[in-house]
């Protein structure tokens, strides 16, 4: 026993000597190939679509962008693999993709029997209901008996039956697999009603909304039926690799605590600050204890933006879908968002 507990230290001190402690096959496939496989949404405006120019964007998009900064030092080095609810976990299980970022709520289940390690939450939601205005419906207490829209292989499906069945209601559910076909039955009105994350609700009224119909012409209910904390997930098994994801989502958020933006970070170099210094690497060690370059920070924040930036710019005031920071602001201005340190 004794034997074996020094061979143990002895080889993790080898290991860290050389610098590869913990390092795991899906981060060695992932430099081997030269690029990051990030599986997300098929389109969700805000969260992960495709610009006129074919280039995906969004809250979703740019974690996958800083994993891919923080790993090459580039941004750009990212194959995105669009899958639909009830296809993501089977394409991160098989190896088809390197990483789930992609509106996927973190429960027990998926943490554990799905084989799934969550690696924070870049967007805290709920569950929401959407309906036209013409059904005069004000609360989602109205809606019993309502035909419901949704999509499989979600929790969106299961708080659905929880709540209706919790307020002695009952509903029609119409369950659709893909996104534009869920979207579709709703505005041809195949259901009352459009049930899922709220986030997704906003980014639907705001951004895909098919003509003829108009924005105006759907409220957003006020109940929010559930807890949906969205982040990203990697297979378990490596545990390095999943480090990288997570401290890739907290550098964002680290960042704009500390007022680092994609605009200034060039003379935040010169701060004195001990706590930047070691954030921007100016200070070493904080890259090489995570395997990475410790410019990581650095080329993040410099080629993705903090994570307001990136909140700001796909989903918040300045995008179409004018979604207020809520309890995604930091944890210093009354929200959720909070990083541990970098140190
Ligand atoms: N957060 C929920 C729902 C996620 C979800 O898939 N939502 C739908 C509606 S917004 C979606 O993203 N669809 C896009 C797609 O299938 O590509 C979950 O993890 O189960």
């Amino acid at each position: 026993m004794r034997k074996y507990t020094f061979t143990a230290a002895a080889a993790l001190a080898a290991m860290l000597a050389s610098g590869s402690a913990m390092a795991g096959k899906d981060l060695d496939a992932v430099k081997a190939r030269g690029s990051l496989v990030c599986g997300i949404n098929t389109g969700v405006a805000g969260f992960a679509q495709q610009d006129d120019k074919g280039k995906w964007v969004g809250l979703d998009v740019d974690v996958c962008r800083a994993v891919s900064a923080a790993i090459f030092g580039d941004s750009e080095k990212v194959k995105y693999v669009p899958t639909t609810a009830q296809q993501r976990f089977t394409a991160l299980q098989s190896g088809e993709v390197d990483i789930l970022s992609r509106n996927t709520t973190w429960t027990l289940q998926r943490d554990t029997a799905l084989g799934l390690d969550f690696t924070g939450v870049n967007y805290y939601d709920g569950q929401g209901f959407m309906v036209s205005k013409k059904l005069g419906v004000k609360s989602a207490k109205e809606l019993n008996g309502a035909t419901v829209c949704v999509q499989p292989g979600t929790t969106t499906e299961l708080n659905l039956a929880d709540y209706f069945r919790a307020n002695k209601m009952t509903f029609k559910p119409v369950v659709i697999e893909k996104v534009e076909e869920v979207r579709a039955a709703f505005y041809a009105g195949r259901c009352d009603v459009y049930t899922t994350d709220a986030s997704g609700l906003y980014s639907t009224r705001a951004a895909n909304t098919p003509p003829p119909a108009k924005p105006d012409d759907f409220i957003i209910l006020p109940e929010i039926i559930s807890k949906e904390p969205l982040g990203p997930s990697v297979r378990q098994g490596d545990n390095q690799f999943a480090d990288i994801v997570r401290w890739s989502l907290y550098a964002m958020i680290e960042a704009e605590e500390y007022g680092i933006t994609s605009k200034n970070v060039d003379d935040m170099l010169k701060s004195e600050n001990p706590t930047i210094k070691r954030i921007l690497g100016t200070t070493p060690g904080m890259g090489k204890a995570l395997g990475v370059d410790d410019k990581w920070v650095y080329n993040i924040v410099k080629q993705v933006g903090n994570y307001g930036e990136s909140f700001e710019r796909n989903v918040g005031m300045g995008s179409p879908l004018k979604i207020e920071r809520g309890l995604n602001a930091l944890w210093t201005k009354g929200g959720l968002q909070y990083a541990p340190p970098i140190r």
